[in-house]
């Protein structure tokens, strides 16, 4: 799956492939009356994204300056890394002139962009830094997007209503994990494509082209520690996931507790990941709007599925910014079973 053009051998000078941009390029050029606008916010989300795996990969360090309460060059305190993501996106986006609103989980209401720019025609909504959790282990987390087309009439503002768009109407998703690489992930919904950031280069390169999920996988990724607080179907779907029956062995269990690289795997290798709802989070913990739609967009045009429990994400009609969902993504027929096992 690997691509050849980032293979690194020992004879020498190598010659890399395609660009994230460059791939984007040729996408525009095939689409008829294509503004650019769609590139250039994949521009900005690209740059963003530089920014904070930049950031993230020096984040132990920047805990050492903190634990000596030291201030950076412009003389602020050093800011914990999911702001700081938040605040690279919006700066990075907003100056583009691509959108007219933005969502994110950072931040309570949707994201005006400043009177100084121009609006434009998208509405991005982001998980600026899915799993920060995971920062002070030096496990890999994620940047999760989606980029919807404005529905409101005119080309002022954006408001709420254009974020509370169903994930069926997304015309672009993706993510980026920040991991033992750096990669972006996304898709346009005819297939999900995967760059690798050179960060000699700082530029993403084509080394996943059309991803395929498999069919079915072996793996299982899901919180088992709240197995006391699953409704008796959740329980049985994760007893028999890890029960071997008789056409076929135990699923292992995986789970890093970052979504994206929990995510990331199950793309590339198959299987489940899986949030239920549980007595404390009636509707689970992770969120609709940038988190599980995004992922879901990814996966479907990948080939997987993924369901709330008995509907489609893509389906759900959003009613929140901040609304959450139980989530069941990846293999398709990995998804089917979990929702047949679930259901009883
Ligand atoms: P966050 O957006 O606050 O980082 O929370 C979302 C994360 C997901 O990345 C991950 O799948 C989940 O929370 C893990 O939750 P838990 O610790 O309950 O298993
Ligand atoms: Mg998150």
């Amino acid at each position: 799956m690997r691509s050849e053009h980032l293979s690194i051998g020992p004879a020498g000078p190598t010659f890399y492939g395609q660009t994230l941009e460059q791939h984007l390029l040729e996408r525009q050029r095939r689409a008829s009356g294509a503004t650019g606008d769609f590139t250039g916010l994949f521009q900005q989300i690209s740059l963003a994204s530089k920014i904070i795996g930049s950031q993230v990969s020096k984040a132990g360090l920047a805990n050492i300056l903190g634990l000596t309460g030291q201030v950076n060059v412009q003389g602020e305190e050093v800011q914990k890394l999911d702001v700081f993501a938040n605040e690279t996106i919006v700066r990075c986006v907003q100056q583009g002139g691509h959108v007219c609103v933005m969502g994110s989980e950072e931040v309570e209401e949707p994201i005006p962009v400043p009177p100084q720019y121009p609006t434009g025609k998208y509405v991005l909504q982001f998980d600026p830094l899915d799993g920060s959790g995971n920062i002070d282990i030096n496990a890999s987390i994620g940047t999760i997007f989606s980029v919807h087309r404005r529905r409101t009439a005119g080309s002022g503002p954006g408001t709420l209503e254009d974020c509370l768009q169903p994930g069926r109407d997304i015309v672009a998703a993706g993510y980026v994990i920040y991991g033992s690489s750096n990669m972006f992930v996304y898709s346009t919904g005819d297939g999900a494509h995967g760059f690798t950031l050179d960060p000699a280069i700082g530029e993403y390169f084509l080394s996943h082209e059309n991803l395929k999920i498999p069919e079915r996988g072996r793996t299982y990724s899901v919180n088992e520690g709240n197995y006391h607080k699953w409704s008796p179907g959740v329980q049985r779907w994760v007893d028999w996931v890890k029960t071997p029956q008789t056409d076929r062995a135990a699923y292992k269990l995986r789970y890093i507790g970052a979504m994206v690289a929990d995510f990331h795997r199950t793309l590339l290798t198959g299987g489940i990941f899986a949030y239920p709802p549980d007595t404390k989070n009636a509707q689970g913990k992770l969120r609709l709007l940038y988190e599980a739609a995004p992922l879901a967009f990814v996966c479907e045009a990948a080939g997987g599925a993924a369901s709330d429990g008995s509907r489609r994400i893509l389906d759900i009609e959003p009613t929140q910014l901040h609304q959450r969902t139980p989530l069941y993504i990846g293999s398709r027929a990995d998804v089917e079973d979990a929702v047949g096992v679930i259901a009883g």
